[in-house]
């Protein structure tokens, strides 16, 4: 369905053979906020472990964080250890089958595995060698959950503690999204007490994820606002590529490569280089790889940022003031979906940038549906979601949005008020999304209209011109001003600033005013097959008894709607040119 973007995920590559680690071995200890482990924050330990620092610190830049190649996991023989595949044992299929939903993955097997586990170091060569500042800002880590399964919760935690230079971690904040778990109160509570950098912020109500990290945001006290899900493990090394992008501007945002963790046997997989955030009509998100020849062309080295059209939505840092500056997300938007749009484009045409940092690695289970409920509908939270963005930041575009859609909503969707959301994009003297298209996504097929020029009468060869208040048919003149037409997205067929309806139970035609929400201003013209394979390229109007399509007479010069006939050629029309692919 169109709102699931992660169906247009590359299918989550190569599995990375399980080398055995000799070296840069993930510290699998449980470690306990308090332990530093960077140059920067205790250079004497630092120099005692074997990780090498190859400028010295006076030179104001460091290596990222290697972890001390003297710590292997506490278990090496634990299931899923190394990221590896893990099977359910027999005989226990049927209460993993169960399980399933809990979280819609294998629930049963991410609870053999250590919450701690060791995972490939999936980063490009030339990574661990990467120098950041040694005066990089501090983060909170905000990582909202309703429900999450207990195991993956406490994964995705210990990722980050034990993965991540100290000093640069303020907080880590968990905001609990009013779950119902029982096992997500007192006992979280306890379990995370032995960690003083994580607090945990209750709702009083469910907010949805996008009023959830708002809250977070608020009760942040880092420099910058780093995002998580709360079923992720961050890599080796993931967080300081993201802040040295935001240190060296603060209006970068900066998106680790987002990683696989299979939903089934809970192997940690890489994804395939060179990936651009993208979206496709109506908005859907996607990853687009940069085709070969681009790469060699421009010598992209693996380890090179990659600049975003739009981000996933999930992970990235983000400067807490310049968030601030942004507005921060639409405060309009409910439970899950869009967000991650509405930012892009706020970003991007307010004068940001969105970075994929490929150094940046952090693994995240994808899954087939939300194991948690919608207060409302869900479809229609996320088309609402969808319809507040596109008419805030999409400009004339928005028509391509809702021409894409499976229908029309803008008719009947009330995506509640958005002044303020309008107010903000003219304060902040946001570009327009024409320049978004042309600087930041010129490769997204964007015509405005769907077809048109002269629309000329298969069987007659002659065209429709505008006589008066009506339509006639005249020899073609493509040069003629009379005879332009443009069929729209919305489904008008318009001549400047008129559109062609039939006069009701008439069968006759008329100009009329446009107006994208009257349905008595709407024809389909069907360009394929899949529907009506025996009326393309008819213009059809839809009225609540029947369908009526387009007629030409020749003789009389005169058009009409009548009864649709598959058979009848006059009532087969082409536009001169078709925008769509
Ligand atoms: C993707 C993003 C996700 C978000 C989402 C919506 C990634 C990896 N994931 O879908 O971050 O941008 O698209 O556009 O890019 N949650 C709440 N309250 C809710 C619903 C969800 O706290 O009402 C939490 C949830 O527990 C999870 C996070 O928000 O930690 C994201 O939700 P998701 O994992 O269901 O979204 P996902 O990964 O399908
Ligand atoms: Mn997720």
């Amino acid at each position: 369905s169109r709102i699931r973007s992660k169906a247009s995920f590359p299918s989550p590559v190569l599995q990375k053979a399980i080398v055995s680690r000799t070296r840069n071995e993930i510290d699998e200890g449980l470690r306990p906020a308090g332990i530093n482990l960077t140059a920067k924050a205790q250079p004497a330990e630092h120099k005692q472990s074997h990780a090498k620092v190859l400028v010295p610190e006076d030179h104001g830049m460091h290596q990222v964080l290697k972890i001390d190649v003297t710590l292997s996991p506490r278990d090496p023989k634990a299931p899923g250890q190394f990221g590896r595949p893990v099977i359910v044992p027999p005989g226990k299929e049927k209460e993993a089958q169960k399980r399933w939903k809990e979280g819609n993955f294998n629930v049963y097997l991410s609870d053999l595995i250590p919450v701690d586990r060791a995972i490939e170091d999936t980063r490009p060569a030339g990574c661990a060698e990467q120098l950041v500042h040694n005066q990089l800002p501090t983060t909170s880590i905000i990582m909202c959950f309703v429900d999450e399964v207990w195991s993956t919760l406490l994964r995705s935690v210990h990722s980050v503690l034990n993965r991540s230079p100290q000093h640069l971690i303020k907080e880590i904040l968990l905001v609990d999204d009013f779950s119902t778990k029982d096992y997500l109160k007192d006992k979280l509570d306890k379990y995370m007490s032995q960690f003083p950098k994580v607090r945990i912020l209750r709702l009083k109500e469910r907010h949805g994820l996008i009023r959830a990290r708002l809250a977070g945001a608020q009760n942040a006290t880092g420099d910058v606002l780093t995002f998580l899900d709360s079923h992720v493990e961050c890599n080796v090394g993931w967080l300081e590529p993201l802040l040295e992008r935001v240190y060296l501007s603060r209006k970068k945002v900066a998106c680790p490569v987002i990683e696989v963790i299979n939903d089934k046997d809970m192997s940690y997989m890489t994804v395939d280089n060179f990936q651009r955030g993208v979206f496709v009509w109506p908005m859907n998100f996607g990853w687009r790889t940069i085709p070969p020849e681009v790469v060699a062309k421009n010598r992209i080295k693996e380890t090179d940022v990659i600049r975003c059209p739009v981000m996933a939505g999930g992970l990235f840092s983000i400067d807490k003031n310049y968030f601030f500056e942004l507005g921060t997300y639409d405060p309009g938007l409910d439970v899950w979906g869009g967000e991650n749009m509405e930012l892009s484009f706020k970003v991007w045409m307010c004068g940001g940038e969105i970075e994929i940092v490929p150094c940046s690695r952090v693994g995240h289970i994808f899954r087939n549906d939300n194991p948690y409920s919608f207060p409302k509908d869900r479809l229609k939270t996320v088309e609402r979601n969808l319809v507040r963005v596109a008419e805030v930041w999409l400009d004339e575009y928005k028509e391509l949005f809702y021409g894409h859609g499976d229908h029309l909503i803008d008719q009947r969707l009330d995506a509640g008020n958005l002044t303020q959301q309008r107010e903000l994009r003219k304060k902040l003297k946001c570009k327009s999304f024409k320049w978004y298209l042309d600087n930041v996504f010129p490769d997204l097929k964007a015509p405005i209209v769907r077809a048109g020029g002269v629309l000329v009468s298969v069987a007659l060869s002659k065209c429709i011109s505008v006589e008066n208040t009506t339509v006639i048919l005249e020899e073609c003149d493509a040069s003629s001003k009379s005879q332009q037409f443009n069929y729209t997205w919305l489904r008008l067929i318009k001549h400047e600033e008129w559109c062609l309806a039939p006069v009701p139970d008439k069968g006759a035609l008329k100009l009329s005013t446009c107006d994208n929400r009257n349905s008595g201003l709407k024809w389909l013209h069907i360009l394929t097959s899949v529907f009506h394979p025996d009326l393309v390229n008819h213009i059809v109007f839809e009225n609540s008894h029947q369908l009526l399509c387009l007629e030409g007479n020749f003789s009389q010069k005169t058009l009409k709607v009548a009864a649709c006939d598959s058979m009848k050629l006059h009532q087969k029309w082409k536009f001169e040119k078709y925008y769509e692919d």
